[in-house]
Parts: C-alpha cells; sequence; structure tokens
C-alpha cells in the first residue's frame, strides 16, 4: 500500500474518530492551507458529514534515538502535534543515516504534507532535495541542527540552539575553574569525545570550545575522536583514551550519553571524576539523569540544549498559516549548570 493512501486513509479515520466522539475541536474550513496539501480526493473526505476540519499534515524526519536528548526531543514533537492541536504526524525515524532522510523527505513530498521538519543529520548534501520540496511549495522548517547550502530560501526557517556558543561558554568556564583552583598555571591534558562527526552538534561545540583552548598554551588537546553521541561508543573510546594517555586531567564530551559512558570507563580504570577527582568531567546537554549524576558528585558542568522544540514550531506553522513571516533563525535560550548549584532543586522541576 503507497503512502499517499495510507495518508488518505489515516485522514479519514481521523474525521470518523472525531465525528464519533465529538472530541477534536471544530476548525475554520477553506482557510487557505495545504496548498500543497490535500488532493480532492482527500478533501471530498474531509468534507464528510461530521467533518471536523483540516488536518495540517506535517512529516517529520528525525535524527534518530541515540540519546536522552533525542528521545525527549521526539517526546516533544509526539506531544505538540497531535489531532487535539489540530495536526496529523507522520514521522519517521532516519536511524543516523542521512540518505534515509532524503528518503523520508522525498516521500513527504510525493504524500503532498502541508509542511515538513527535518533535523539534518549532517550539514551538507541537503541542496537537491530542498530544492525538490521548494518547487513542491512544501515549506521546510529546520529543527535542532542546521544545513550548509548554497541558497538560504530552500529552507523557511531554522530553530535550534547556538552550538559554538555551549562550546566557547564550556572553555571560558574551564578557564575561570581552573583559576579557582590555581590550576591556572599547570600544564592541563585535554582529551574530547566528539559527537557524530560533521553534525552541527558536534562542529560547533568542538569550534567553540577550540577557539578558548587556542588561547591557552598550557591546555593540550591530547586527542578528539567520536563517540557518536552515544553511551556504549562513549565508554569504549575513553576506556581507549585512559589506557592510551596515562594523565588525563579533563574530558570534554559533546553530549551527557557520551558522559555516562565516559564516567563508566573513568570508575572502572580506578579513578575518579567530577569535583574534587581525578578528571574533570564537561558535558552537554544538560538531562536530568546527567544532572543527577553531577549531584552525586561526578559531573563537573553541564551546558544546556534545549530539545522541547515542539511547541515553538507548532508557532511557526501557525504564523506560516495565517500568511505571518517568521524569523530565519530562531536559537532558544539556555543556561549552564555546575556542581555548586541547588540540583535537588532545580531536578524537581527539570523537564527533560
Ligand atoms: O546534543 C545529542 C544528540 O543535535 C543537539 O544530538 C543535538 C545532539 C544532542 O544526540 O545528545
Amino acid at each position: 500500500m503507497g503512502k499517499r493512501c495510507i495518508r488518505i486513509i489515516a485522514l479519514f479515520l481521523i474525521v470518523c474518530m472525531g465525528s464519533l466522539c465529538g472530541c477534536v475541536s471544530k476548525q475554520e474550513q477553506n482557510t487557505g492551507k495545504n496548498q500543497g496539501g490535500a488532493s480532492e480526493k482527500e478533501k471530498s473526505l474531509l468534507d464528510m458529514p461530521g467533518d471536523n476540519g483540516d488536518y495540517i499534515v506535517v512529516g517529520f524526519s528525525q535524527v534518530g534515538s541515540e540519546s536522552d536528548w533525542r528521545n525527549a526531543s521526539t517526546e516533544s514533537f509526539r506531544k505538540m502535534f497531535t489531532a487535539e492541536n489540530g495536526y496529523y504526524l507522520l514521522y519517521e525515524d532516519a536511524q543516523q543515516k542521512q540518505e534515509n532522510q532524503l528518503k523520508d523527505v522525498r516521500n513527504f513530498i510525493l504524500q503532498e504534507v502541508d509542511y515538513i521538519i527535518l533535523d539534518p543529520i549532517v550539514e551538507t548534501g541537503w541542496d537537491t532535495v530542498l530544492k525538490e520540496a521548494k518547487d513542491a511549495g512544501i515549506p521546510v522548517i529546520l529543527v535542532d541542527r542546521m544545513v550548509e547550502v548554497k541558497d538560504d530560501s530552500l529552507y523557511t526557517c531554522w530553530v535550534g540552539s547556538n552550538f559554538e556558543k555551549e562550546g566557547l561558554d564550556a572553555g571560558e568556564w574551564l578557564e575561570s575553574y581552573l583559576k579557582q583552583q590555581e590550576r591556572d598555571r599547570e600544564k592541563i591534558r585535554i582529551v574530547t569525545l566528539q559527537g557524530t562527526m560533521e553534525s552541527s552538534a558536534q562542529l560547533g561545540r568542538t569550534e567553540g570550545f577550540r577557539k578558548i583552548l587556542d588561547t591557552h598554551k598550557k591546555w593540550d588537546m591530547l586527542e578528539r575522536r567520536s563517540g557518536e553521541f552515544t553511551q556504549a561508543k562513549g565508554k569504549e573510546v575513553m576506556d581507549d583514551f585512559l589506557s592510551k594517555y596515562k594523565d588525563i586531567d579533563v574530558v570534554v564530551s559533546e553530549n551527557d550519553n557520551m558522559t555516562f559512558g565516559a564516567i563508566e570507563a573513568i570508575e572502572s580504570s580506578g579513578k575518579s571524576c567530577g569535583p574534587g577527582g581525578n578528571i574533570i568531567v564537561i558535558s552537554f546537554d544538560a538531562v536530568s539523569a546527567a544532572l543527577e549524576l553531577m549531584r552525586r558528585g561526578k559531573i563537573n558542568v553541564d551546558f544546556e540544549c534545549n530539545p522541547i522544540l515542539g511547541p515553538m514550531v507548532s508557532d511557526i506553522i501557525q504564523r506560516l498559516e495565517r500568511g505571518k513571516e517568521v524569523e530565519k533563525i530562531q536559537y532558544v535560550e539556555e543556561q549552564h549548570f555546575d556542581a555548586s548549584m541547588n540540583l535537588k532543586e532545580i531536578l524537581k522541576n527539570r523537564l527533560y
């Protein structure tokens, strides 16, 4: 069965369910949505007696499920893009493969979705497929990671984090922490667990930290290697670093899940980490499980990256539906957490 066919059946089922239980709010008809959307056949299905209005059909191509951050991101979109909120979500998990995302986007175009949400695994290689979406008149909203394209009119807008700033902040934090510990004249040996190579989060965090590193002659970056944003790979790479380099002072881990793996590796090598331990641990994401480990003294600092992008993307779509302009680039607000804070209190209200 073709996906187009699935879409028609799905829309039909939504209409029937809506009319049976009457629980979906009524929306105005003919509001100009579905420009690239429902075919005549689909419209006639939606026009059946008891029709609850137009659903905005959204195709979302997600990176995968490599981390706690990613799972929180998926949940945020699933929670937001519901029938109750007037959406029909086509969700695809690309399992870390760009080729899957290229297929997802092309399938969304074939299905004539109203909007495409894309979290691009890597930055390059998008020009052709985004041009296809543009030619089909389907707005593409990029979330979290960025694309590098020659023509930025190929996407409508982007919403996510300033990864380079996160890396810079991490470098500055280390600078002042070492000063505070009176270690600013010492040689400092650093290793980095990088995320998925060529992803925006990896590129930005590496580059931001590098800018501070370059100003410190005594900081020695022993090695950077990818742990692919996963706990298992993070452990494997950290095991290797620990056997290769005898005195590691700092690990910069480009996400929390790799940090979890790194902590396992450090502890099973007989060393300790966190404030007062042998190795300073700098992490990114600030998911609850990491703040809990920080509370237990194993992580020094964690730079927040907010995965709750669903509501912001829905606002963007609602503006576009009303024919309004949207900001091309929107950064989400972020902070960092360190072991001196009242983490118990912070954890009580943490959303992810
Ligand atoms: O830091 C990591 C995830 O792109 C910001 O991807 C995201 C990163 C996040 O798997 O945990």
